[in-house]
């Protein structure tokens, strides 16, 4: 394969590395233009930095789109107060959101585009120490973050002094422990910090009060490795991407009845119709029924929503979130209320306990969704759920009790007959179909 330039819109950025020979090795990366942006950015001063991510419109990749430049610029600066402390930058790479699969192929296709990021934001944040909080099941991916940060340090990226500039920083990656609440910013910070990983209050926000109580900038695997980019090419070239108020490109792990399931970078803006023609298409030519446009907690979306523009506003003006760009889809064949199940038996499983309404209201929910599609609906079953969610929405502790409810109404509000014809029919177990599913 011959290596890419990034000049074009439609080239390839994120992901142009990851069908090279042994894309994650040093010596490719360097071979590619690898560690030439934290030449650049360290021969500039931090707060320049914070302004060229500010401008560049970066949002953040874990799911909500905060503006990645302005959460760098709050950590606090200065002799005296917060600004005396120690500064930490820390990765969520604790990617768990059903559906999602963007950042352990990147880290494990190019995980030096995520160390030399994580240089150059530490650099600018004024932070001397990084951690890489990696899912736990991705022990792979852990390996080979690890070997890729050996590398680094022999060459002299990491450590003491880097590259003659005065500026010290070491990384570790840690490995989570299988918790889908450790992707929660804060939980995953009492994680790190060695106690079990429940969300902590908002405000303070980590950049006054994160990690050991200093201020942290705490951000995604797939925003960090969009940096060293940025730096290279600048706002405008990231701004030629994508849309106005949602820059840059963007990675969709497609999954679901698709011919071809995968990673597809595109600017953000693109929709189904253009994602499913680079992917060849529904599956055996099975029509679309629903999709998540960004995982299990975005609203569900439908074959109306096919030309819906996939960046922040568009998903939101359309009435889901962008969220992790998960883009799962689903054909005809699949029930909506057995697919509403198993999302919400996850969420069940996951809930930390903290607060009533999530421990509470996902326990309630799954036992009503499994008796409906076992055969045991009542004529109140679809009432009563939305009555759960709008208990459990907006006075949950942290996002993950929300997102519970995402699926469920969304699922109501398209499919509402669906779940009461399941009700009216009362099969025995389930549909042939949806037994199908089951095993
Ligand atoms: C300082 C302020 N910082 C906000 C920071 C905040 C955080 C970021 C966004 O949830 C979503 C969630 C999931 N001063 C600040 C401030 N910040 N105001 O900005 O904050 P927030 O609270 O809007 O979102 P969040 O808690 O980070 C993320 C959704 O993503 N999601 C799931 C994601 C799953 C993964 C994964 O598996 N990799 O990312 C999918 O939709 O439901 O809504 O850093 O500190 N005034
Ligand atoms: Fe824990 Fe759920 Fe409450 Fe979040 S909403 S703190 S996951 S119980």
């Amino acid at each position: 394969m011959t290596e890419p330039t990034r000049t074009d819109p439609l080239t390839p950025v994120l992901t142009r590395r990851w069908q090279l020979d042994r894309s994650w090795s040093i010596d490719t990366y360097e071979r590619t233009d690898g560690y030439t942006a934290l030449r650049t950015a360290l021969a500039a001063q931090p707060d320049q930095l914070i302004t060229l991510v500010k401008e560049s419109g970066l949002r953040g990749r874990g799911g909500a789109g905060f503006p990645t430049g302005m959460k760098w610029s709050f950590i606090p600066q200065g002799p005296t107060g917060a600004g005396a402390k120690p500064k930490y930058l820390v990765i969520n790479a604790d990617e768990g959101e059903p559906g999602t699969c963007k950042d352990i192929p990147t880290m494990m296709a190019d995980p030096h585009s995520l160390i030399e990021g994580c240089i150059i934001t530490s650099y600018a944040i004024r932070a001397n120490f990084c951690a890489i909080y990696v899912r736990g099941e991705a022990l792979h991916c852990i390996r080979r973050l690890r070997q890729a940060v050996a590398e680094a340090y022999a060459k002299g990226y990491l450590g003491t002094d880097i590259l003659g500039s005065g500026f010290s920083l070491d990384i570790v990656v840690h490995a989570g422990a299988g918790a889908y609440i450790c992707g929660e910013e804060t939980a995953l910070l009492d994680s790190l910090e060695g106690r079990r990983g429940q969300p902590r209050l908002k405000p303070p926000f980590p950049a006054t009060s994160g990690l050991y109580a200093s201020p942290t900038v705490v951000n995604n695997v797939e925003t960090i490795a969009s940096v060293p980019d940025i730096v290279s090419g600048g706002s405008d070239w990231f701004r030629s991407m994508g849309t106005e108020k949602s820059p840059g490109p963007k990675i969709y792990s497609l999954s679901g009845h698709v011919e071809r399931p995968g990673q597809y970078e595109a600017p953000l803006g693109v929709t189904l119709r253009e994602l499913l023609a680079m992917a060849g298409g529904m599956k055996d030519g099975i029509p679309l029924k629903f999709w998540t446009p960004g995982g299990s907690s975005t609203p569900l979306f439908t074959a109306e929503h096919l030309d819906v523009p996939l960046d922040f506003e568009g998903a939101a003006a359309a009435g889901s979130m962008l969220g992790t760009t998960a883009v799962q889809i689903f054909n005809e064949t699949v029930s909506v209320p057995w697919a509403v199940m198993k999302w919400t038996e996850f969420y069940k499983h996951e809930s930390c306990g903290k607060c009533t309404p999530c421990r509470e209201g996902t326990y309630w929910l799954v036992q009503i969704l499994e008796r409906m599609v076992h055969g045991q609906g009542t004529v109140e079953d679809v009432e009563t759920m939305l009555d759960i969610c709008d208990n459990i929405l907006g006075r949950s502790f942290c996002a993950l009790g929300d997102g519970a409810t995402s699926p469920i109404t969304s699922a109501i509000k398209y499919f509402r007959q669906e779940f009461l014809d399941l009700i009216a029919e009362q099969p025995a177990v389930a549909r042939p179909d949806q037994l199908a599913q089951m095993t």
